[in-house]
């Protein structure tokens, strides 16, 4: 049958597994007695290792075998790495790797990539030998940024993938569960395991309506985001569905879930419609769409009657345009609003740069709107935005394509700069040109999905907001945060009388799409041809050091523990581990590991004025609680290990948000973390600590927070006889000797118990191997 013979992309042989889901889908509907499945439960379900084995009380985990495997170059060294420990040949599913997160933007794309591959040689040459010699594909520099390839050539409906980015989601756009992971679970399915992901509640949004005037998908997005805040999607999987889905593109649904890490959610997802055959037709793969035509009303739509654990009502013609930010996505201020906002906070009016693009926001309707707000302007005489205008196509096909059709030129006529099709300032690799409006408080304005402290230029005196990419450009033009395109107006260069903006207008997509240098791919090579490639790393080398798998802790290390820090407020993986210039260090822990928590903020702790005053202005600045003295954070932590002293970390909510680096919670361990302590964490990165053999604990009840002390002594009793079930109680002693006992909650199976009985995930897996 056509279903059997169609590959899962262009570049695989592997058929599409519709076959297989389902006569499994049949399997799960007995088991579970179910006929009113959501869709994420049907493409979860479909993929589980056990039909027999699932469950769906609260608590349980799944055991899920994924299509396949992303992994991006700042967080793919590391799964490389730990791959190489487990002694396997090859990866036992699809896997790619997609060079785009080091690549530094400074002079636009073309010197930008010259220069690139000039530093990055070394990690390009490992990543690429790594590729071939475990059958993986390879998408070197300038090919695109992840979610964009992954989009154009291997998402489709019903699917399933993970990756070593918290951005996957974005291939929910086309009907996939797709998820963001540390390396190690990546490992774990390249390995051939199953990949465990605690059952997650499903939440519908329900959605009606159209959207109007200049709101676009990123502002539904962005809308919800305010609504359900930085944690508010924790544990779930968004499901849209309804009759609103149907007015969105394949690319504006792709965006929406992209966001979803913003709100924590494990994924978003969108059932298959006609805009997604479009997409995949145009893309090349009108074969995918025609089987998915096949299987979509059994198996990429909800049951019509679906239960969902609580449903978000959204009329699509009353999402506003927003602009959110600065510092958090869910900090939401529609545009009309943003004259009081900047009043009331202080905030600069002044626009200082305008960014477009990136795995978020670059699709052809996204720079077609852009581009046709700056066509108005150019019709009444202005020849250039007031604020400096970049460009980053997410892939070199979106390049290609809007370079044949002439935005690009459009672009750059109007005083624009293209940059690599990478991520660039969205990560912070971007030397600012702009260094006087740096020296200030400055706003920018960006159409990526993060606008943590300093992620992008690393200048603590940058506000920066998110929006759609047309309202970018809207603003850059009028060189204002607080332009407001539907009230405000710009003026004529040549008979200065003022006039407004239209909505914008875009294409959904072009007749056909360029591919552009198709020699940025290189696929996997003969199985034969494997087992010769040799890696060739350098014992010298300050970027790629390879991994010594961890020995567990002596029972005495949760023993009087000290508090390393007490992180206060925000503390994001763009704290714990910065990236910026350290993505130089992602394949050398020892290296990167001087980053970590450089840029969280300790709490006022009660240790002594110096402190008090230190810590306020400074990051990066801790006591050392055997010597008094002050030093770089990890330093203190250094110190604590070499004199046979556990720690732990203290945090407050949300703890991790953001990335899916593992670094996060790499460094820590190989700095003697015994414990990370918080009020709340984000999904990814407590599953991190865990494969790392880190336990994850948080306050049984988070007002204790404020008991716990920055200089206290910590037990953490029960950790002896550790079982899912136990009840570990830190037993604090204050430094003026009285004694608290706060109980902390765990949410560690037994398999991950035997990790952090082990010394981590990989310590296990290697002893597992060498038996
Ligand atoms: C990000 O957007 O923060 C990143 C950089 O893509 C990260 C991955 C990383 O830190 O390498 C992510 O989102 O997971
Ligand atoms: Fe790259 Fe930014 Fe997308 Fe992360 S969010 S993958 S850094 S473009």
């Amino acid at each position: 049958t056509p279903l059997l013979q169609t590959p899962l992309s262009l570049y695989d042989q592997t058929p599409l597994p519709y076959e297989r889901q389902l006569a499994k889908l049949a399997q799960v509907r007995a088991k579970l007695g179910r006929q009113d499945l959501t869709l994420a439960e049907k493409v979860l379900f479909t993929h589980v290792a056990d039909v027999e084995a699932l469950s769906t009380a609260p608590g349980t985990y799944l055991q899920l075998f994924p299509d396949r495997v992303a992994m991006q170059d700042a967080t793919a060294q590391m799964a490389v790495l730990q791959f190489i420990n487990s002694g396997l040949p090859q990866t036992a599913v699809p896997a790619t790797v997609h060079c785009d997160h080091l690549i530094d933007a400074k002079c636009g794309a073309q010197p930008d990539m010259e220069a690139a591959k000039r530093t990055n040689a070394e990690v390009y040459d490992f990543l690429s030998t790594a590729a071939r010699k475990y059958g993986m594909g390879f998408w070197g520099p300038g090919s695109g940024i992840i979610h964009q390839i992954v989009l154009e050539n291997y998402a489709f409906p019903g699917g399933m993938i993970i990756g070593t980015d918290s951005h996957t989601p974005n291939a929910g756009g086309l009907g996939m569960i797709a998820v963001g992971v540390g390396g190690a679970d990546a490992v774990d399915v390249l390995a051939g395991f199953e990949w465990e992901l605690p059952l997650p509640k499903i939440c519908g949004v329900h959605l009606t309506g159209r959207l109007q005037g200049w709101a676009s998908p990123k502002d539904l997005i962005l809308h919800l985001a305010k609504l359900l805040t930085v944690k508010g999607g924790t544990g779930y999987v968004l499901e849209y569905y309804g009759e609103g889905v149907e007015t969105l593109s394949a690319t504006g649904m792709a965006t929406i879930c992209n966001m979803g890490a913003e709100v924590g959610a494990t994924c978003s997802l969108f059932p298959y419609t006609a805009s997604m055959r479009r997409y995949l037709a145009a893309t090349g793969r009108s074969s995918i769409a025609a089987a998915a035509d096949q299987v979509a009303d059994q198996l990429l739509r909800a049951d019509a009657n679906a239960h969902y654990a609580k449903v978000i009502e959204l009329d699509l013609a009353t999402v506003p345009a927003y602009l959110n930010g600065p510092h958090s996505p869910d900090r939401g201020n529609a545009v009309a609003t943003m004259k009081a906002a900047c009043a009331a906070n202080n905030w600069p009016t002044k626009l200082s740069v305008g960014l477009i693009g990136s795995c978020t926001n670059s699709s052809y309707e996204d720079l077609t709107r852009a581009v046709s707000v700056i066509r108005q302007a150019r019709a009444h005489g202005i020849t250039q935005a007031k604020a400096h205008f970049y460009i980053s196509p997410g892939s070199e096909r979106i390049r290609a394509t809007i370079e044949r059709d002439g935005l690009l030129r459009e672009f750059t006529e109007f005083g624009g700069v293209v940059l690599a099709n990478a991520c660039g300032p969205c990560i912070g690799q971007w030397k600012r040109q702009d260094v006087e409006e740096m020296k200030q408080l400055n706003c920018i304005v960006t159409s990526f999905n993060r606008n943590f402290e300093k992620r992008n230029d690393g200048c603590p005196n940058t506000l920066a907001f998110v929006a759609s990419p047309e309202m970018v450009t809207a603003m850059a033009i009028a060189g204002q945060v607080t332009f407001d395109p539907t009230t405000d107006t710009l003026e004529d260069a040549h008979t200065h009388a003022p006039f407004q903006l239209a909505c914008p207008q875009g294409q959904e997509l072009p007749a056909t799409f360029e591919l552009g240098d198709t020699s940025l791919y290189q696929g996997p090579i003969p199985t034969a041809e494997r087992a010769a490639v040799q890696f060739n790393i350098n014992p010298a080398s300050a970027r790629l050091q390879l991994l010594v798998p961890f020995q567990p802790y002596p029972q005495e290390a949760y023993r009087e523990a000290l508090v390393l820090i007490k992180a206060q407020g925000k503390c994001t993986t763009d704290h714990i581990s910065p990236a910026g210039p350290w993505l130089t260090y992602r394949g050398h822990l020892n290296n990167i590991a001087q980053n970590m928590l450089s840029a969280a903020k300790g709490v006022d702790v009660q240790v002594g004025a110096t402190q008090n005053a230190l810590t306020k202005t400074k990051v990066n600045l801790l006591k050392n609680h055997l010597t008094g003295q002050f030093q770089e954070v990890w330093q203190v932590a250094k110190a604590y290990q070499e004199a046979h002293r556990g720690w732990v970390v203290v945090g407050d909510e949300n703890y991790g948000e953001g990335s899916s680096r593992e670094h996060a919670a790499l460094e820590p361990r190989l700095l003697g973390c015994v414990a990370v302590v918080v009020r709340s964490f984000a999904r990814i990165h407590e599953g991190n600590l865990k494969k790392q053999g880190v336990l994850p604990l948080t306050f049984a009840n988070p007002a204790d927070y404020d008991r716990l002390q920055a200089d206290d002594k910590v037990t953490l009793r029960g950790v002896e006889h550790l079982t899912p079930e136990t009840q570990i109680v830190l037993v604090c002693t204050h430094a003026n000797g009285t004694v608290d006992e706060i109980p902390v909650r765990h949410t560690l199976n037994a398999t991950q118990i035997a990790w952090i009985n082990a010394g981590s995930a990989l310590t296990l897996i290697a002893a597992e191997q060498a038996a």
